[in-house]
């Protein structure tokens, strides 16, 4: 029995050294190493090489090494026999509620614009309108480990928070909403919309110019879930006519984004390069192997997926 690590641009190394810390007798191959395919029962994998895992005929499971799976799922020669195992980690939970608070805030108080004010030397404490926390609507697409966290923080600083999810939610101080009519309840009072879904193809391109013109005027996004979410040809058109007066987006169609895109120089557009929160393997390789172990006693694996929903 093997296991493979297949997650091409991360530091392999560190991985195979810390599952080899909690299990010194796992026998632990860095892809394209693989050696003989049929011994590979289990891999690590983030966004491996398209038909690359359907080469391993033994696979059983394939650890996901990101919350997401859209990089797994969209391979059309993911092998039928394997599951997928995804990361629910409380670092990588807290990365995320960390990242999605900080813009949250750095909208809430205006600090964009105060940032321009600045390079402008301007001194002007009264151009922006007074708005207290619970005048703060926060909407927010996707409930899951990430989103739920996400918004039980926004409550605890006394924003008034909404959110949206498949399956109807019950979140203390949340106002829930799920179906295409709670959508349109959720957009139109939405001051401060955050997307934190997964992509699937019923949420591919659900930040789109309908959805953002129904938003309240002059409201702000975050986009922290996957480039696919965002239709990119209508995100400026809704910035610059003031429909959006600011978009946060740490995740692209394209990654890296290309050098030309003009999401770099918008000045009403912060990119961060796709580390809203990032896989600590000191933290989830403890998962991993006792994942591997729950496997091989005949157990079902942690954080499986559900392929016929896609997340
Ligand atoms: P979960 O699977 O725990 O939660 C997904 C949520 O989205 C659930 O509430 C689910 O509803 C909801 N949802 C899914 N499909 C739909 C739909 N069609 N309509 C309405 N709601 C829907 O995922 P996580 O919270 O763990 O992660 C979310 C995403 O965040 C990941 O898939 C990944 O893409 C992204 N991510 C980005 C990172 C970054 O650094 N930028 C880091 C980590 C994750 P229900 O509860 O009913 O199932
Ligand atoms: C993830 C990510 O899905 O980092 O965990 O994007």
């Amino acid at each position: 029995m093997a296991v493979l690590i297949i997650a091409p641009g991360l530091k392999s190394d560190w991985w195979a050294s810390e599952l080899q810390k909690r299990n010194p007798d796992l026998d632990v191959r860095i892809w394209p190493d693989a050696g003989n395919p049929a011994d590979i029962l289990y891999a690590l994998a983030w966004k491996p090489p398209g038909g690359a895992l359907a080469t391993f005929p033994n696979l059983r499971v394939v650890f996901s090494l990101g919350a997401g799976v859209d990089h797994l799922v969209t391979d059309p020669a993911f092998p039928k026999q394997a599951a997928i195992s995804r990361i629910v980690d409380p670092y990588l939970t807290a990365g995320m509620r960390e990242y999605v608070l900080m813009h949250v805030l750095r909208h809430h108080k205006n600090q964009p614009a105060l940032e321009a004010q600045q390079r402008d030397h301007i001194w002007d404490d009264s151009a922006y309108e007074l708005k207290q926390a619970d005048e703060r609507r926060i909407g927010i697409l996707g409930l899951g480990e990430l989103g739920r966290s996400v918004a039980t923080a926004l409550v605890s600083l006394d924003f008034d928070v909404a959110g949206w999810s498949r399956s109807l939610k019950g979140i203390p101080g949340v106002d829930c909403f799920h179906g295409e009519d709670g959508l349109a309840q959720l957009i139109a009072t939405t001051q401060i919309l955050i997307c934190l879904l997964p992509l699937t193809p019923q949420t591919e391109g659900i930040l789109n110019s309908e959805l953002l013109d129904q938003l309240p005027a002059g409201a702000c996004l975050i986009n922290a879930a996957r480039g696919g979410h965002l239709v990119e040809d209508d995100l400026i058109p809704a910035l610059d006519s003031g429909q959006l007066a600011h978009a946060t987006l740490d995740v692209f169609r394209t990654e890296p984004l290309p050098d030309d895109h003009p999401f770099w120089d918008h000045p009403h557009i912060t990119v961060t390069p796709h580390n809203a929160s990032i896989t600590d393997p000191r933290s989830v390789a403890r998962q991993i192997v006792e994942g591997i172990s729950a496997v091989d006693r005949g157990d079902l694996p942690p954080n499986s997926v559900d392929l016929t929903l896609g997340y």
